[in-house]
């Protein structure tokens, strides 16, 4: 059994995201941020950095626990221990690796500091409006590389989709402008969004 300790956040949903669809055993723990419950002291014994989300796998390698934060080292963890959504075929893997590290390092942080300035005491709309046209040019790119396939990094749901989808909602949700009037991207979010570990996640 694993514990995920995570709130509706990308990045906490990247996490449940990944458990759900390795079909791993886990019990989420709702951590409200809002409150500050990930800077008490046992939150922090488990990630110093105080952030959602973390995973304690009481029987990681060897049998032994494993403590992890950092959401894309999660979905990497589960990936590898259920043997899923990451091709065998090494000449099949930097694609995977390169898409994404570009869902999760561009366009996941991009979203948190357009969220986060948006939402600014003294919000500054300049400001605001260039994460959301970095974001938007991101974008603009996954829709032209899934006219050239179905799915991220290829023609299989790889880690990189997984990644990607959990961004993707959450701009859908509070941005929805930034990903509009994109038919790949739209078709490809119709489909991860229709799959059952997908929607299992996204049950609150
Ligand atoms: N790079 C980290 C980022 C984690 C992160 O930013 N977590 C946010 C929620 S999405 C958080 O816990 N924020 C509360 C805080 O920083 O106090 C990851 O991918 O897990």
């Amino acid at each position: 059994m694993i514990d995920l300790y995570a709130a509706g956040t990308s990045n906490g949903m990247r996490a449940r995201i990944a458990l759900e669809e390795c079909g791993l055993p886990y019990k989420l723990n709702f951590i409200d941020i809002g409150k500050g419950e990930q800077k008490t002291p046992q939150f922090l014994a488990m990630n110093p950095n105080g952030q959602i989300p973390v995973i304690v796998d009481h029987e990681g390698p060897g049998g032994k626990p494993v403590t992890l934060s950092q959401s894309t080292a999660i979905l990497l963890y589960c990936a590898e221990k259920s043997g899923k959504f990451m091709p065998k075929d090494p000449a099949a893997r930097p694609a995977v690796l390169q898409a994404l590290m570009c869902a999760s390092t561009d366009v996941t942080p991009i979203f948190g500091a357009f969220f986060g300035a948006k939402r600014a005491k003294e919000s500054h709309a300049p400001t605001v409006q260039m994460f959301a046209d970095r974001l938007r040019e991101f974008f603009k790119v996954w829709d032209a590389t899934l006219a050239k396939q179905t799915y991220a990094a290829g023609n299989e749901v790889t880690v990189a989709d997984l990644s990607l989808f959990a961004g993707y909602w959450r701009i859908k949700g509070a941005a929805p402008e930034i990903v509009e009037g994109l038919p790949n991207v739209a078709r490809w979010a119709e489909a991860m969004g229709a799959r059952p570990g997908i929607q299992r996640a996204l049950k609150v």
